[in-house]
């Protein structure tokens, strides 16, 4: 069994509000997967995207998890991972960077280059992971458009090369230069822009006399770009020298299937991954994939929970049985899932660049690797540096069954970190988080999901270091500090401040104590 049709894999980032629920809606929309954007029509008119399907995404209007969606567009087949912007969720939106080959980064027109924006542009350099911009929201007035590539240029150091140049400022879009064919490409709305907008592509000579002057002013800046030596170069995109730039609006669907096909063409198709001992794996070697998130809740019908695996290299087929890199043993998988949001479809193949849901793979924790052939481990998924500590108890005793089981899922999603020690006992865990929208999750999934309310308390700490077991004895008693354990089985040294944290490991040279990469913002 093959499936020869290329794949395209990328994330959708940016700073919260830019856009990326919307314009993830707005793709699927234009490839033909949907028929109506914003399914739920509320007050406001569109109040909800595919990938905020959680109730609690719903109710304030933001991303609180990555969301995947597979569809086909063309020859082609999408693998999107739309993230949440908020810094608190950061640690999520990291882990979805180590599934994927490229990003997809929005920028809103009217705020530019905002700070959650600039690190992960940051992050995406670090990692090599080749970065197209997409300046949204310009169906609203906004800042010049000479002047974000200004911005880009000097903030990030990423040569901005735009693919299409936007036809009317900020506020009057009326639609694009295509700057490789020299087109006009016009928009219509449509109501709400709930369905595909109608575009007409022209050449310059037959632009309508309506539209003339805006289109001289485009003309005359895409001449400027040009001479500016801002013209896409695949190489120097590939390299992270450049990023290619387009204008949109996702919410009227503007810019959109310019998009799409940009994707296409440019965006870096599944390539060779290096194992942590810098094995290679070839996307045509044995099978190979790793889980990057775990998830559950999706279907209030029944228990699920879903390991989202990227699948690196060979072919993924149903009941396949594969080495389970982190204990060596095998793993029976059953079926995999493509997944559209909390929709789930099971499949009997899966492909590299592709990402599944393996169901019943309780064994598969955040950063498992799995494989068959030759042995292979990717590098471990990043965790940050917790900053925020609460303890959890169940406000009903008599349901301790089910706080247990639902703090234990959270815990493997990576919700939060939950960290436990013999002192503290099973009772009350301590919940270890990078942002406290965290602990307003845990509380909305253990009330709504797992039917256990729970009673949250503030422990005055602030700082995080690894330790071991060693550490852990040497610290025992020591003040404004205290040893606890994760679920993998790394130590956590917490302390009250950050002076603490350096007075303890100034009194104690022989204990281990490092730093963790700061998440939040
Ligand atoms: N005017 C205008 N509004 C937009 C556009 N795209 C998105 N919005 C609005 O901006 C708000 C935020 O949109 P989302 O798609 O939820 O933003 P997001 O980037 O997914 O936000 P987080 O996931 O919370 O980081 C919503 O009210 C959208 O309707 C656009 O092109 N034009
Ligand atoms: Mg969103």
């Amino acid at each position: 069994m093959s499936d020869k049709r290329p794949r395209r894999t990328f994330a959708v980032i940016s700073h919260p509000d830019a856009g990326k629920s919307t314009l993830t809606e707005a793709l699927a929309l234009h490839a033909r997967v949907i028929t109506e954007a914003g399914a739920v029509h509320g007050k406001g008119g569109r109040r909800t995207t595919v990938s905020d399907w959680m109730s609690m995404e719903q109710a304030r209007g933001i991303s609180i998890t990555s969301a995947a969606l597979q569809f086909d567009y063309r020859d082609h087949v999408i693998n999107l991972v739309d993230t949440p912007g908020h810094s608190d969720f950061s640690e999520d939106t990291y882990r979805v960077l180590s599934a994927v080959d490229s990003a997809v980064m929005l920028v809103d027109a009217g705020k530019g280059l905002e700070p959650q924006t600039l690190k992960l542009f940051k992050v995406c350099a670090l990692r090599g992971i080749p970065v197209i911009t997409v300046i949204n929201k310009w169906d609203r007035p906004g800042l010049a458009a000479l002047e974000l590539m200004d911005l880009i240029e000097k903030q990030i150091k990423l040569r901005p090369t735009p693919l299409t140049w936007p036809v009317g400022e900020a506020g009057d879009f009326r639609g694009v230069l295509d700057r490789r064919t020299g087109e006009f490409v016009k928009y219509t709305r449509t109501a709400g822009g709930a369905t595909r907008a109608p575009e007409r592509r022209m050449p310059a000579d037959e632009v309508e006399a309506a539209d003339a002057d805006v289109w001289a002013d485009a003309v005359e800046e895409h001449e400027l770009l040009a001479a500016d030596d801002a013209d896409h170069d695949q190489a120097r995109f590939l390299a992270g020298e450049t990023t290619p730039v387009m204008f949109a609006s996702a919410l009227q669907n503007f810019g959109v299937a310019q998009l799409l096909d940009l994707l296409l063409d440019l965006a870096p198709a599944p390539h060779v991954t290096a194992g942590v001992d810098g094995t290679l794996r070839q996307v045509d070697d044995e099978f190979s994939a790793f889980v990057f998130k775990v998830q559950s809740g999706m279907n209030a019908a029944h228990r699920d929970r879903l390991a989202y695996a990227r699948i690196v290299s060979g072919t993924f087929d149903r009941g396949m049985v594969v080495t389970h890199a982190s204990t060596g043993k095998p793993f029976a998988t059953k079926y995999a899932q493509a997944v559209f949001g909390r929709e789930v479809t099971s499949i009997d193949h899966a492909f590299p660049g592709d990402i599944v849901g393996f169901v019943n793979a309780q064994a598969l924790r955040v950063g498992d690797t799995v494989y068959t052939g030759d042995p292979i481990e990717f590098p471990p998924v990043p965790t940050f540096a917790p900053e925020h500590f609460m303890t959890a108890s169940a406000s009903d005793i008599g349901r301790y069954k089910q706080f247990r089981r639902g703090i234990e899922q959270l815990d493997q999603e990576g919700v939060v970190q939950v960290l436990r020690s013999d002192l503290r006992g099973d009772q009350s865990p301590v919940l270890a988080a990078v942002g406290p929208m965290q602990f307003e999750v845990v509380q909305d999934r253990m009330t709504n999901e797992f039917n256990s309310p729970i009673r949250l308390s503030r422990l005055d700490y602030q700082v995080a270091r690894r330790t071991d077991a060693e550490g852990a004895k040497a610290l025992a008693g020591a003040r404004g500090c205290e040893v606890l354990q994760r679920s993998d089985g790394t130590h956590l040294a917490i302390f009250t401040d950050q002076w603490r944290a350096t007075a303890t490991a100034r009194d104690n040279p022989d204990v281990m104590l490092e730093a963790l990469p700061a998440g939040g913002s």
